[in-house]
């Protein structure tokens, strides 16, 4: 039974829309999901796994001699116990190397998340990404969630004329139950060549056995993006694997490495291969951070984990990776995942082919569990002094207001975001009131300080919604997530300090320079559309579109022809025009990007056929949070506003941007976008000179 509440996705704008804000429910108890109550799961029994090093298989000389780390990484399926014993283990899927020949003692293990690879500034690292989603035999394993095949997704079974795109049918389909397509996106990856962004339509299924012969194998843009990667690395990809190099171009940052097929990106990272990716070093590495009291280099919390570090760790750790995502279980253990629309919003169809809704496709899925570097409400002991914190918001759909209010004595100060230091530490503690607003896919790396922090126990609370965020503040605007479930995120044990703390205190911590981005010279007006069910009153999908020059918003498809096309080297401002009920996280691939400001908008909405039109700004633009100066990769697009993002477009090719609730990237709410000219013998390219 679903509680009564009303997705904000389903307020239906209407005229001249003014934001309205959710009016808190009265619901005090946890979401529905599976059949395991999360009340019965008992919180604080496990250490919070910190991920060791990922192995290197090798490293090995570009043509000019400079060394590139390579690894091997496949993608398994195994079990992992995420719930405390004595319950159930959970059947996950994750990354983990395959190879330690150079990091001899480095670890082959897989786990979700998976181990952190360590890079540094401008040297490249090579990955061969092997989907090895098979079981002893050697035969394809189905998905462990069920696969809508009603979405523009992969489409394996619609063979070369069929993939990547949205079939037809005669009758309702059930879920699909063939081989996993996959291929990997490093998330904020800045500089990296297409082949090796992870396009979305660049997948490939496993080298498996019983794959029928009609059966797509890899995605649409695979056999280009392989001749690419031959030109261009000399690397050479086969049956069940594909080898990207990355340029490692990021400002030294917090990035992280997930799936990202099309139309099944939801399914696939819920399933748990998921991993950080930290860039260290160069001009805006740790080591250009100064203490401004003495202008000689500040110390940052640490060590972090090494390679060769053991697992679990015998280590002590003060810069810790933290990914936050919800989940939910049935009482065997097993990740629960809606099965049918239904579970949304109690719809029972008809649906596809016979209405424009999906049948099993959910517009957002909120788990009701909290699950932290893999376990569920873990604890972490830390000793009264400066840790440093690398958060990461990995959830499907839920925005994160995370509460350092139960700690008390907590100073908490956030010095970087997806793209490294911010122009200055913000203190949240003063500013913010002790929290910490995180979107999806959004990192934050924090200098937590526990100094002043009674010996004792404390928990670290979540505020944010358990349902559709829309701004505003929680138990105002919104109720904040049910207190004794997604409401808290993890325990930390607190202890006496066992030396005295020799980090700077983040006051006095001068961030390397922000290099300005350059003036636009193109200022793009983009769309975020809701699109209505033609049949109930609620969504079918969300969209991106544009703006024409009449203030006339238009949506688009994912298979209607790129429409952003910067040219090599331009700076561009992209305006996100929300006309949606819900706040977007949007992401844009290859570069990093600044948050110029935001501004309300107003427009007009025909209660037929949902057209918008009049769209107009109104009021004064509103400077970026404080903890947005700086440069990012995904940045929240509130509704009823603009949101100005400025980035400069410098590597040629085919990327993505799109919403990071997976849910809508998944059905519609992604589009192509292209830097410079359309690449000879790429999928649909028109005949041109080679
Ligand atoms: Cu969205």
């Amino acid at each position: 039974m679903l509680r009564s509440r009303t997705p904000r996705s389903l307020i239906v704008l209407t005229a001249v829309v003014t934001l309205a804000l959710a009016v808190p429910g009265a619901w005090a108890a946890p979401i529905p999901g599976g059949t395991l109550d999360p009340l019965d799961v008992p919180k604080y029994q496990t250490p919070l796994l910190i991920p060791p090093v990922m192995p290197r298989a090798d490293v090995i000389p570009d043509p000019g001699g400079k060394p590139i780390d390579y690894y091997e990484i496949s993608v398994k399926q195994f079990p992992q116990q995420i719930l405390p014993a004595p319950l159930p283990a959970t059947t996950v899927w994750g990354y983990g190397a395959v190879s330690n020949s150079f990091d001899r003692n480095g670890l082959l293990l897989h786990n979700a998340p998976s181990l952190t690879i360590e890079a540094d500034w401008k040297r490249p690292v090579r990955v061969k990404w092997i989907n090895d989603l098979k079981d002893a035999n050697g035969k394809y394993l189905p998905h462990l969630l069920a696969v809508d095949p009603t979405l523009h997704w992969a489409n394996p079974p619609g063979g070369t004329a069929g993939r990547d795109t949205r079939p037809t049918f005669t009758e309702t389909p059930g879920p699909y139950t063939g081989p996993v397509p996959m291929v990997v996106h490093v998330h904020g990856a800045v500089g990296v060549g297409d082949e090796s962004d992870g396009y979305a339509e660049a997948w490939y299924l496993p080298a498996a056995d019983e794959i029928p012969d009609e059966y797509a194998k890899v995605g649409t843009w695979y056999d280009f993006f392989a001749a690419k990667a031959a030109a261009n690395f000399g690397v050479t990809w086969g049956p069940g694997f594909a080898t990207f190099q990355y340029p490692n171009l990021n400002r030294a940052s917090t990035v992280w490495y997930h799936d990202h097929t099309l139309g099944m990106t939801r399914l696939n990272v819920y399933a748990g291969p998921a991993g950080f990716y930290l860039i260290r070093g160069g001009p805006a590495g740790d080591d250009a951070v100064l203490d401004s009291r003495t202008a000689v280099p500040a110390v940052l919390p640490g060590p972090a984990p090494k390679v060769n570090d053991k697992f679990p760790p015998n280590k002590t750790y003060y810069e810790i990776p933290i990914a936050i995502q919800d989940r939910s279980f049935d009482s065997d253990g097993s990740l629960f995942y809606p099965v049918t629309r239904e579970f949304f919003d109690e719809f029972t169809g008809p649906f596809i082919p016979f209405t424009n809704v999906s049948p099993i496709w959910n517009p957002e899925f909120f788990g009701n569990m909290i699950m932290v570097n893999g376990n569920t409400w873990p604890f972490q002991t830390v000793e009264q002094r400066r840790y440093r914190f690398r958060f990461l918001n990995g959830c499907n759909s839920r925005f994160l207001i995370l509460d350092f209010n139960d700690i008390p004595g907590v100073e908490v100060w956030q010095v970087g975001n997806e793209g490294g230091f911010l122009a200055a530490p913000v203190n949240l503690t003063a500013t913010n009131d002790n929290r910490l607003l995180m979107g999806l896919a959004e990192r934050a790396d924090m200098i937590v300080d526990f100094t002043n922090v009674p010996v004792g126990s404390y928990v670290l609370g979540n505020v944010g919604p358990d349902e559709p965020f829309g701004g505003g503040v929680p138990g105002v605007d919104f109720e904040p997530s049910d207190p004794d479930s997604t409401g808290q995120v993890m325990q930390f044990r607190v202890i006496p300090a066992v030396a005295p703390d020799p980090t700077t205190p983040p006051q006095f911590m001068a961030l390397p320079a922000i290099a300005p981005l350059p003036e636009p010279v193109t200022t793009r007006k983009l769309a975020l559309i809701e699109m209505m069910s033609n049949v109930h009153d609620g969504p079918s999908e969300a969209m991106l579109g544009n703006v024409d020059g009449d203030g006339i918003a238009e949506h688009k498809m994912w298979a209607d022809p790129v429409s952003e096309n910067p040219n090599v080297g331009d700076t561009e401002d992209w305006e996100l025009y929300n006309f949606t009920a819900d706040a977007h996280p949007m992401h844009i691939h290859e570069v990093t990007f600044a948050v110029v400001d935001r501004q309300a908008i107003t427009f007009t909405q025909d209660e037929e056929t949902g057209g918008i039109s009049a769209v107009a700004k109104t009021g004064n633009p509103r400077p970026p949070e404080a903890w947005e100066n700086g440069l990012k990769d995904t940045a929240i697009s509130y509704p009823g506003e603009v949101t100005r993002l400025r980035a400069k477009f410098d590597t040629p090719g085919q990327y993505v941007w799109h919403c990071h609730i997976v849910e809508h990237e998944d059905n519609e709410m992604m589009r192509p976008y292209r830097i410079g000219p359309e690449q000879c013998g790429s999928p649909g390219a028109e005949a041109c000179a080679q």
